[in-house]
């Protein structure tokens, strides 16, 4: 792979023969080039496999081919032809690693077997499960006995249903509720926000609202890059007229025009859509801002159609019926001033009154975001906030509007429903007790922010990791490495190796396990397992291919290994079964969840998925007021204080589109026009001019607080980019380590990503 840094704009679509190349090139690194066309054929469909990439709907009528770019990079990459066995570690040490970067360590394959962490020789060496199960068992039951809060069961987002409820139960017989998973460092912020508005925790859409909604506004979501699939119904409706605003710093290609690679004419035609009507270059953090700005507007037409006579912009009947705290929330617009409306968002009164004007004519709106909302020190406000616009025009609960969170994970959202959480408050313990004869703990978990507290703090002495990459994933990465060998006993089971596997406790172990696209077989037969997607409906998916490495084992059995290990006097669960027979799993998830599950087994095969109710949807407000909530902002900005001093940026940490989270695939980010490398810093060309600095030119990103903790990022090169002034980019994770551990959301505690204050130094 070329490693010379071009940088360009890209001139073309989302979609469209760049991510068929795109494609090719990828499909070189998987296994089965010959066999994947048959196997993508099988991506999100009905008796196929729920894609390993995004949490996007898939649809009962799909597609021949329902897969993106994207997704099938995903595939080909977890059919990697590479594989990581013992002899890898007998050539590399921790350390000799630890200078690879995330895509090498990646690129180098499957792992194959179970490994302990030899200390004495700085590597990886194999190890027989039973040994391994053994060990794990006696080490978390001699922390038990100290102190059973002392470990953290960290889970990823991909694990299916059956085993993240499995991991729950074992984390509350163990005696917690440190659950913490990817979703603490993304849509935790909509699990806090929606309850309070709408009574909640997931978006009110689905997939069939795509198709009625007459207007569609984009917040801080990246489709083209993090959710591909969702262009196909965006491009339907942009040629039905359907108006598509966006509100992002960036000006993101998937989010301007697309080329459909499942539409010859288009495709040789050279036929592009748009996306966006409308575009609209927000400051980073400037969200709760701009939406207040088009509430402004929004009642200013209110008011002028009541002064000619003509029916109201909002929606009186449904405010009075269905709401709760209006008049509140239009006296605090009606106090706000434009101008500090204008400074905050860094939009115009004018833009924002004509994308009100948009939002005033729809009849049917539909609000989609992502993390340019959520990963702010008042993330949960700019989410509020944007469920206030909807409920103004009544836009929540009837066919073709609502709230849509995309999620990212493609299980994240199931395992929140299925109990992985650290707030004891949402997961039903009465019955977990009842069913399994304990006394499930009461006390709050550890959100990921706390856990690493506490981890530096040497309060928990633990780690079990169930997929992911935590330590590169967090923010604060200097001192997170420095201070996680600590721990006594670290566990990761894991596909690939990642630089989260280099640094481990005293006792460590990295357990391989299947991925989603290979045959688990188990004593009943081959298994089958279940996901939520992002707009609550259940699928089941089955793996098609052969496993990487004949020692892998299902995450499930692992799970239920550890569990068997660590509770032998457990009699009330049975493992082994569960592993013999998913179903039976599926059976406990309806006992506990009986609501959303009911008659899980017979319906997993629903083509398009079974749906949770949702009741918001039918304008059932599961609040505390029983009504949705207008609910007033925290703050106007939705970022930490901004300085005086202009040299003081604030840094969006951002995802390519050749990536999965930490999963580096490649370094082309093609729509942004940057390739070869990923150390760039993203700056508008004015501050490049004022700063002195100039295009190309090596810089240094320091972190602007002032808390004794020295975080730097050098060997940058400055990118000339269409951001705002005052605004910087750069990717994610290698900007994690200027982000301080103390700056995250309040109330969801994710860590606030996407606004870092930064400085930017010349050189080195
Ligand atoms: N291919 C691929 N797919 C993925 C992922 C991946 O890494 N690669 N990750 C998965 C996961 S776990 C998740 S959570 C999702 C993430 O998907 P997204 O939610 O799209 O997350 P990001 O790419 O981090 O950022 C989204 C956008 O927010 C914009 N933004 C930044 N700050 C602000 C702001 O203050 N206001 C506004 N309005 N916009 C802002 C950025 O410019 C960017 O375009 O995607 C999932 N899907
Ligand atoms: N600065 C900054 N930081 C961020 C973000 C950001 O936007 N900016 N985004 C945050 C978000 S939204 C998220 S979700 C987190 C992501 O955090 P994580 O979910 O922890 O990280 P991933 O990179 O998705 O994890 C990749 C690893 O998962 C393992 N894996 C892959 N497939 C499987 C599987 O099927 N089973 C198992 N057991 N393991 C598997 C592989 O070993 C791989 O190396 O990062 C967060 N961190
Ligand atoms: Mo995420």
């Amino acid at each position: 792979m070329s490693r010379t840094p071009r940088i360009e704009p890209y001139e073309g679509p989302a979609g469209g023969w760049g991510s068929v190349k795109s494609l090719v090139r990828h499909a070189h690194q998987g296994e089965r080039l010959l066999s994947s066309p048959a196997l993508l054929s099988k991506q999100n469909k009905p008796h196929g496999f729920a894609c390993v990439s995004c949490a996007w709907a898939k649809p009962a009528n799909p597609h021949p081919a329902e897969f993106c770019e994207n997704g099938a990079k995903a595939t080909f990459w977890e059919l990697d032809r590479g594989r990581v066995a013992p002899a890898f570690f007998e050539e590399h040490t921790a350390t000799e690693l630890k200078t690879w970067d995330d895509h090498g360590l990646e690129a180098a394959g499957r792992l194959t077997h179970p490994m302990r962490f030899d200390h004495a020789r700085d590597r990886w060496v194999p190890v027989d499960w039973d040994e391994a199960f053994a060990e794990i068992g006696r080490e978390l039951s001699l922390i038990r006995a100290e102190d059973p809060k002392k470990v953290v069961f960290y889970a990823s987002g991909r694990a299916s249903l059956e085993t993240s409820y499995m991991y729950q139960l074992f984390a509350r017989l163990y005696g917690n509720n440190n659950l913490p998973d990817s979703s603490n460092m993304c849509h935790e912020t909509t699990s806090v926000a929606l309850p309070e508005s709408i009574g909640q925790p997931v978006g009110s859409v689905r997939l069939e609202d795509f198709d009625q909604a007459d207007a569609f506004f984009f917040f801080g979501q990246n489709v083209g890059s993090n959710s591909p699939r969702m262009l196909h119904p965006l491009q339907q409706a942009s040629r039905r007229g359907a108006e598509i605003l966006t509100f992002n710093p960036l000006r993101e290609r998937g989010l301007e025009r697309f080329t459909n690679p499942q539409e010859p004419i288009q495709m040789v035609t050279g036929g592009e859509t748009r996306i966006s009507s409308e575009y609209y270059q927000v400051k980073a953090g400037g969200d709760i801002a701009a939406i207040a700005g088009l509430c402004k507007a929004v009642f200013a037409l209110d008011a002028a159609a009541m002064a000619r006579g003509e029916p109201r912009v909002i929606d009186p009947a449904f405010i009075e019926s269905e709401t709760s705290g209006f008049e509140e929330f239009a006296g605090f617009i009606a106090g706000l001033a434009w101008d500090e409306i204008e400074r905050e968002s860094g939009l115009g009164r004018a833009a924002l009154e004509k994308a009100a004007a948009t939002y005033a004519k729809a009849k049917r709106v539909i609000g989609v975001y992502g993390m340019g909302l959520t990963q702010h020190k008042h993330g949960v406000s700019s989410v509020q906030m944007l469920v206030n616009l909807l409920l103004l025009r009544g836009n929540i609960g009837r066919p073709g509007a609502g709230i849509c969170p995309v999620r990212g994970h493609s299980n994240v959202q199931g395992q929140r429903t299925v109990g992985i959480s650290e707030k004891p408050e949402l997961v039903p313990l009465d019955l977990l007790g009842e069913l399994y004869g304990f006394e499930p703990p009461r006390e709050h978990g550890l959100t990921t922010v706390d856990a690493c507290k506490a981890i530096l703090d040497g309060e928990v002495t633990g780690f079990i990791g169930l997929g992911g990459n935590f330590l590169r994933a967090v923010p604060e990465h200097g001192p997170m490495e420095a201070g996680w060998p600590k721990l006594r006993l670290t566990v990761q089971v894991a596909t690939k190796l990642n630089r989260g596997h280099l640094f481990n406790g005293e006792v460590a172990y990295l357990l391989p396990c299947l991925g989603r696209i290979e045959i688990d077989a188990q004593a009943t037969g081959p298994q089958v397992v279940t996901v939520e997607d992002s707009t609550g409906n259940m699928h089941a998916s089955r793996g098609r291919v052969a496993p990487a490495s004949p020692h892998l084992l299902s995450e499930a059995a692992i799970v239920a290994a550890i569990a068997r290990a660590t509770l032998p006097e457990v009699t009330t669960v049975p493992w082994t079964d569960w592993v013999a027979d998913y179903g039976l799993v599926r059976d406990a998830i309806e006992r506990t969840y009986p609501e959303i599950f009911a008659d899980f087994n017979a319906r997993m095969d629903t083509p398009g998925g079974f749906p949770r109710p949702l009741p918001a949807r039918d304008r059932e407000w599961r609040t505390e007021s029983g009504k949705a909530n207008f609910l007033l902002p925290k703050a106007m900005s939705a970022s930490f204080q901004e300085s005086a001093d202009p040299d003081e940026l604030r840094l969006i940490t951002l995802r390519s589109n050749d990536q999965f989270n930490t999963t580096v695939y490649g370094y082309r980010d093609r729509f942004r026009g940057i390739e070869g490398t990923r150390m760039v810093v993203l700056l508008n060309a004015e501050d490049i001019a004022r700063m002195g600095l100039s295009d190309g030119a090596e810089v240094t990103l320091e972190t602007s607080v002032d808390d004794g903790v020295e975080r730097r990022l050098p060997g940058l090169r400055v990118v000339a980019y269409d951001i705002p002034k005052g605004c910087c980019g750069a990717y994610y994770p290698e900007a994690n380590v200027l982000i301080p551990l103390w700056q995250y959301a309040e109330q969801s505690k994710v860590p606030a990503a996407k606004s870092v204050p930064v400085r930017v130094r010349a050189g080195t």
